[in-house]
Parts: C-alpha cells; sequence; structure tokens
C-alpha cells in the first residue's frame, strides 16, 4: 500500500482519544455530566469574550482537548504502551518523580510534540510506573511482582498490528479501526480483581496505588480531563450537578494572564469489585476512578516556574479550607507575578510565539496607529517591530503537567501516604531504561517552538537572526 494511504498518525490518536472518552463515559456516567458542564461553561465564555480570548485559548482542539491517566506495572508494559503511543503520534515528554510526595510511581507524559499536530489534538497521556522497590515488604513486593509478570495488559491481536504498523510505516483504513478498538481493550475497566481478599487487603495497605496497579487484570483509565476556560465557575457549579469537587483548584490563582495549568476534580468512585475467580468469589470495592478538568495558561520559562514555586510555597494548603479562602490567599501571593503579557515578556517569565501582522493591532503588543507605524524608520530590531505594531506576540500554551498539582490530585484520591523518598538522577535513568528511550525535556520543546516563530519572524523582515 503507498504510504500515503496510511491513516495518518493525528487521525489516529483523535480517532482513539474519541473512542476513549466515549467508553469512559459509559463507565463512568459522571463524567459524562462534566463534559457537558465543560461544553456549556466554554460556549459561555467564547460567545461572551472570543474575542479578547487570543488565538491560544480559543483554538479549535479546544473540543477535542482532554488528558488521561494510566499507572502501569512493568517496563515491559510502559515499552509496550510507548509504542503504542508512538503510533498515534505521542512522545515521552517531561519526568515525573512523584515518590517525594509519598506515591510509589515515576511517569511521563505522551503527548504530541510539534505545534501542528498540538493543534489538530492535544490528547496527552500521564503514564505512571510502579517503583516495586519503594514498597518495603520484601515478601509483598514479590508477590506483586510475580503478578505483574504473569499478567498480559494487550490485546492478543493488539501486538502484531504494532508491529505491522512500525515495518510498514503505517496502517490502512481497516488496519487503523482495529488498532482503536484493541487498543481500547488495555484502558478497559475490569471489576474482577486478579487477586483474593487477603492479598489485596495487604496490597491497600502497603499503598492504596499498589492494589490499583497489581490487583487487576489492566491499567483501566482512571480519569479523563477535558480544558476548560472557565475553572472557578466550574468548580461553583459541580457542587449544584451532583459532582462534588474536591476542596481545592491545584495550580496558581484565577489572573488576567493565565499560566500553566489549573486543575480540579471530583472525587474517585467507590466501585464495586469481585475478587480473583476460585477466591470464594467475594465482592469488594474499590476507589481509583476519577473526573478532572483544568484550565491552560501559558509555559514557564525556568525562571518563572522558579518564581511561580517560591509563589505557591507561601500559601500552604490548609485541611479543611474553603476553596475561596485558598483562592484569595494565592491571589495576594501572587501580585508578586507580573500580570501582563508584554511584562512577563519583558522578563522573560514565559515562552512567547512570534508572528508578523498586516497592520497593527492591540491585541498583546502595544496600541500603535498605522500613520504612527509607517512614519517610522523602517524597524531593525524584533522590538522596534513590536512597538510598531509589525509583529505580534502571544504565548504558547503550556502542554505538560504540575508535579505539585499531580501529587494533590493523586493524594485526594487515596486514603494514605507512602514513606517520602529522594528523587535521585538515577530514578530517572531506571525510567528511561524501561521506556527503552529518553524523555524530552519540555523546556528544551517550547524554546524550539518559541525561536521557530523567531525565525520566520526574522525572515519575513529580512533581519538576520
Ligand atoms: C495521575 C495524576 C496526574 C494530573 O492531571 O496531574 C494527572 C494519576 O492519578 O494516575 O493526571
Ligand atoms: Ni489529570
Amino acid at each position: 500500500m503507498p504510504i500515503s494511504t496510511y491513516v495518518p498518525r493525528d487521525t489516529l490518536r483523535t480517532e482513539f482519544s474519541a473512542a476513549l472518552s466515549e467508553m469512559y463515559r459509559v463507565e463512568v456516567p459522571l463524567y459524562g455530566d462534566l463534559v457537558e458542564l465543560v461544553d456549556e461553561i466554554n460556549g459561555g465564555v467564547v460567545k461572551k469574550e472570543g474575542d479578547h480570548l487570543g488565538e491560544w485559548q480559543s483554538a479549535d482542539r479546544l473540543n477535542v482537548e482532554r488528558h488521561g491517566a494510566i499507572r502501569l506495572g512493568t517496563p515491559h508494559e510502559l515499552h509496550t504502551i510507548s509504542r503504542l503511543f508512538a503510533l498515534l503520534g505521542m512522545y515521552p515528554v517531561g519526568y515525573y518523580d512523584l515518590s517525594t510526595s509519598g506515591v510509589p510511581v515515576h511517569s511521563t507524559a505522551f503527548r504530541p510534540l510539534s505545534p501542528s499536530a498540538l493543534a489538530i489534538n492535544p490528547f496527552r497521556v500521564f503514564t505512571s510506573l510502579l517503583r516495586p522497590e519503594l514498597i518495603l515488604d520484601t515478601r509483598l513486593r514479590e508477590e506483586c511482582l510475580a503478578i505483574l509478570s504473569k499478567r498480559n495488559i494487550f490485546h492478543p491481536h493488539l501486538l502484531p498490528l504494532i508491529a505491522k504498523a512500525e515495518n510498514q510505516g503505517g496502517l490502512g483504513r481497516s488496519d487503523a479501526a482495529e488498532l482503536v478498538e484493541y487498543a481500547l481493550e488495555t484502558f478497559r475497566w475490569h471489576e474482577r480483581s486478579l487477586v483474593c481478599r487477603e492479598t489485596y487487603s495487604r496490597m491497600r495497605k502497603a499503598h492504596p496505588l499498589l492494589a490499583d496497579i497489581a490487583g487487576f487484570r489492566g491499567p483501566h483509565i482512571n480519569h479523563l480531563t477535558p480544558r476548560v476556560l472557565d475553572i472557578d465557575a466550574a468548580q461553583k457549579s459541580m457542587e449544584g450537578r451532583g459532582i462534588p469537587p474536591k476542596d481545592i483548584i491545584e495550580g496558581p490563582p484565577n489572573r488576567l494572564c493565565p499560566i500553566l495549568l489549573r486543575q480540579t476534580s471530583f472525587k474517585a468512585l467507590t466501585e464495586p469489585i469481585l475478587f480473583a475467580e476460585g477466591s470464594g468469589g467475594e465482592m469488594g470495592s474499590h476507589r481509583a476512578r476519577f473526573g478532572e478538568i483544568e484550565s491552560r495558561g501559558a509555559a514557564l520559562t525556568p525562571k518563572g516556574h522558579e518564581l511561580y514555586l517560591s509563589l505557591l510555597a507561601k500559601v500552604p494548603v490548609v485541611p479543611g479550607e474553603t476553596n475561596e479562602a485558598h483562592q484569595l490567599k494565592l491571589a495576594v501571593a501572587f501580585e508578586a507575578f507580573p500580570d501582563t503579557w508584554a511584562e512577563i515578556r519583558t522578563q522573560k517569565l514565559a515562552y512567547f510565539r512570534y508572528f508578523t501582522r498586516p497592520t497593527s493591532s492591540t491585541m498583546f503588543g502595544g496600541i500603535v496607529s498605522q500613520a504612527d507605524a509607517e512614519s517610522r524608520p523602517t524597524p531593525e530590531t524584533l522590538e522596534e517591530l513590536i512597538v510598531s505594531g509589525k509583529v505580534g506576540f502571544e504565548p504558547i500554551v503550556y502542554e505538560d503537567f504540575l508535579p505539585a498539582s499531580a501529587a494533590g490530585i493523586f493524594q485526594s484520591n487515596l486514603d494514605q501516604r507512602g514513606p517520602e523518598t529522594e528523587t535521585t538522577e538515577s530514578s530517572r535513568e531506571v525510567f528511561e531504561r524501561a521506556l527503552g528511550g529518553k524523555v524530552a525535556d519540555y523546556w528544551e520543546l517550547y524554546e524550539a517552538m518559541e525561536e521557530a516563530s523567531l525565525v520566520e519572524v526574522a525572515k519575513a523582515f529580512g533581519m538576520r537572526c
């Protein structure tokens, strides 16, 4: 088959993400309710503020945008998932060691890399891998490893399809449909546990996440997260719609210039499970699956991140505090973070995409009339082009995750914390060895996006870069 008739990876990703969302809606109807709420809120915001949102916020991708999360048990599972995601145009970006927050996993996010792929569908999957060395009870550790080594989380037809796609460089229409269908099986919920009540209880006692990872046949998708334009409104509406939110919105406060990521979720459901066949057929319950929403802002530079973290650290979450009280304190602390794009750019706190404009406009640059712009000598530098209104800039969307928010989300769904451990360089290496490749550095990706836009601008104005 000629390569041109293969289904593009971006299309495969969109089809897979839509199928997963459909499956999760059926499995967790509250997620469907949350998606409806998000669609209503986004529709309202776009109608009211469409012109002021900027292209980066009201992008077409908003309707399809979501992320999910899975937790894997073995290096082989991680490696195979990475092969599957690569076929969907998703690659590992970022290393997140959550063990410092008492969660015995480390993670990456599989996501598209290029601006064009992100614009089509930025579907991401936060993917965690168990760190068995953090299970202190050696007998339990051995038991878990034995269980995990025996399970196969992939449909028997999936691996040959992955190999076929890799060998020929893509898949035709009918193979692509099968890939989506069989890949979905890995993410499906299985109410029957792999283990008996006694083993499940020991796993859960060691760490609830251990029971969630090693106690089941597969790494059920544990949440899906659509992007919402007004997360404060969403948090307020959730309660009234029977979708009780977690107490606090994670991340930075509401600002004129949104930065990074703000997230909230409804708490994990308590769901009935059946213990392993032959173990008395008893019923139990399990908490793992939830729904989450997020609003995304600008990708910060390392300098911006540092400022963000230092301000966030001033406002610890006080147990029992209302979200309103927490957000007020955050807002005060974040007065120290500039809140105009011009200043954020001048101080190099975030990454920007630069573009040429046919006429001056007031969106992000200064207010410059056309006559004013034309009466000046030919601009030479980027700054002059910005002042003259010929070049505009807008923030680059943060496409990644925040370890502190991720830990907060994990913890809001767990009944207990595990021991905290130190991140060492070697844990990242262990993760990459399991993955069978390197995880990309997200700062490098944002910098390259900014750089590429500057090269375009320079070309358009005959400037030297
Ligand atoms: C992943 C939690 C991380 C987020 O949005 O930060 C995450 C998990 O619970 O498996 O999805
Ligand atoms: Ni999430």
